[in-house]
């Protein structure tokens, strides 16, 4: 008699445990396909532009090439040395002022993001100098590679800036503060 109560409330707690673990992986499962669903919006070869969760606009490299092209030459210090680089770029504000012309009056940085997710801020004010502010697409004539080592990304570069430490690789988003 002893026995089969025991036997019962083993079987009542085992019932319990698995439920909880149930619960647990329906969890897990929510808030990773909450992550993923984030990470699937924003992919190389694409801008996002937004200003907190209000998207402002999208562009695609073939939409950025097609604004005026400046070749730019420049010696990049980084941690491994120096590198000669031949960006073809346009310059942020051309970029902006492609989606609205009021961006640069309504907001004052720019957090620029790689799909590493790597960050920056850019002050409005460095946009709005004239020969600073860039997004390149190609160097010696050639597509940015993606992180994965495809064809087609986008990098900021910032002239102003000697070591390259906020010249964003794999550039994927802009948000506008
Ligand atoms: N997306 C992304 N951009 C980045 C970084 C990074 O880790 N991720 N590192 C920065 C740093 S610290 C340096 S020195 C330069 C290196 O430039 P390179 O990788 O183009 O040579 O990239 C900058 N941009
Ligand atoms: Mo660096």
């Amino acid at each position: 008699m002893v026995e089969t109560n025991v036997g019962k409330g083993d079987l009542f707690n085992l019932n319990k445990l698995l439920a909880a673990v149930i619960v647990l992986l329906f969890l897990c499962i929510a808030f990773f396909s909450f992550l993923n669903h984030d990470g699937a919006v924003l992919k190389e070869g694409t801008l996002v532009i937004k200003a907190g969760e209000t998207g402002l606009g999208s562009l695609s490299i073939a939409d950025i090439r097609k604004l005026p092209a400046v070749e730019k030459k420049m010696t990049v210090h980084s941690g491994l040395g120096n590198t000669e680089s031949d960006f073809t770029c346009t310059p942020l504000l051309a970029v902006l002022n492609s989606i609205d012309q009021d961006l640069t009056q309504k907001y004052k940085k720019i957090i620029a993001k790689g799909i590493d997710n790597y960050t920056s801020v850019i002050d409005m004010s460095e946009v709005l100098q004239p020969d600073n502010v860039y997004i390149a697409y190609a160097d010696f004539g050639k597509p940015l590679k993606t992180k994965t080592g495809g064809e087609g990304s986008m990098k900021i570069i910032i002239c102003n800036d000697e070591f390259g430490q906020r010249f964003t690789n794999w550039l994927v988003s802009l948000e506008l503060q």
